[in-house]
């Protein structure tokens, strides 16, 4: 590993991380997701950054857990320390639009990364899989609870139980990804996503992901509730008045994130 596990760029409202591992697989080692972690709550807090590129090396997302430093643990220090709880979570309540974009190999705790992403789009020579079960282990980032919710039961078991992977086009077919591109369109394509997302209100796309995730936490009618609250508080922002004004008068909006 090097000393910079996670390389942050700015272009104008958006951040691109980039996962840099000396090997170019990006094996998630404590050191690397706490880096990554650090980056997202710099970004969270910083109002000029409205929405944020996740990506890997051109060969891959990333490998899945450090499976060498994971063979010397036991169940003592894994529990005492909260192994993966301990910043992965940090992931999970990350609060602004976050597009994962996909070269090579998406494996096991990758996979997982894809998964915590709100947005995933790979490239063409993209691999996904959930080897886990090859390695004597049980997914621990999320595979068996995020992989149904994305796929389907019977897909995710697939994924988990052989531990085989499934190419680029196969994950877009099963709506593991939302798109596929060509390896020199991918960051392009994903940067372009992020612009066309940062130029819309922030406190507007914050509800919006806020209400998407709620989606996998809750019921139907209390997901609908959540929903409808967040519009009525809607109508406390000036951007929501600027946005329907704008359609009216056949112009551009002008936000202002207030
Ligand atoms: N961890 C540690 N080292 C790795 C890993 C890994 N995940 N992946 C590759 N390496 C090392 C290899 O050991 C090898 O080291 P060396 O050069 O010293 O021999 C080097 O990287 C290059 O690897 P390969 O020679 O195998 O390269 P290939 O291009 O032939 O193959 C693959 C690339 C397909 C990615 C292959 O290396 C592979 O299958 N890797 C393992 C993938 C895997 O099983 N991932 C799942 C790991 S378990 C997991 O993610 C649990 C998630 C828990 C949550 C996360 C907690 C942090």
């Amino acid at each position: 590993m090097n000393s910079h596990p996670v390389v942050f760029e700015q272009d104008g409202h958006v951040a691109l991380l980039r996962l840099a591992s000396a090997n170019q697989l990006n094996p998630l080692t404590d050191e690397l997701v706490d880096a990554l972690v650090a980056a997202l709550r710099r970004i969270d807090a910083d109002p000029s950054i409205h929405a944020a590129v996740l990506m890997g090396s051109s060969k891959a997302f990333a490998a899945g857990a450090d499976i060498a430093a994971m063979s010397k643990l036991d169940y003592a220090s894994v529990f005492q320390q909260d192994y993966i709880g301990r910043n992965w979570d940090a992931i999970r309540t990350f609060r602004k639009p976050l597009i994962a974009a996909i070269n090579g190999y998406a494996l096991g705790g990758g996979c997982e990364l894809t998964m915590l992403c709100d947005i995933a789009i790979a490239s063409d020579d993209a691999v996904f899989g959930q080897p886990e079960v090859r390695l004597g282990i049980v997914p621990g980032a999320g595979g068996t609870q995020r992989l149904p919710r994305a796929v389907g039961k019977s897909m995710a078991m697939q994924l988990c139980l052989t531990g085989a992977s499934i190419s680029a086009t196969e994950a877009l077919e099963i709506g593991l990804v939302s798109k596929v591109v060509s390896g020199d369109k991918l960051l392009p394509e994903a940067m372009s996503m992020a612009h066309e997302i940062a130029a819309h209100s922030l406190p507007v796309v914050l509800a919006i992901k806020e209400a998407v995730n709620r989606s996998f936490e809750t019921s139907l009618a209390e997901g609908l509730l959540f929903e409808r609250r967040i519009f009525h508080a809607g109508f406390a922002l000036q951007d929501q008045t600027e946005g329907m004004n704008a359609f009216l008068e056949r112009r551009q909006p002008n936000f202002v994130n207030g």
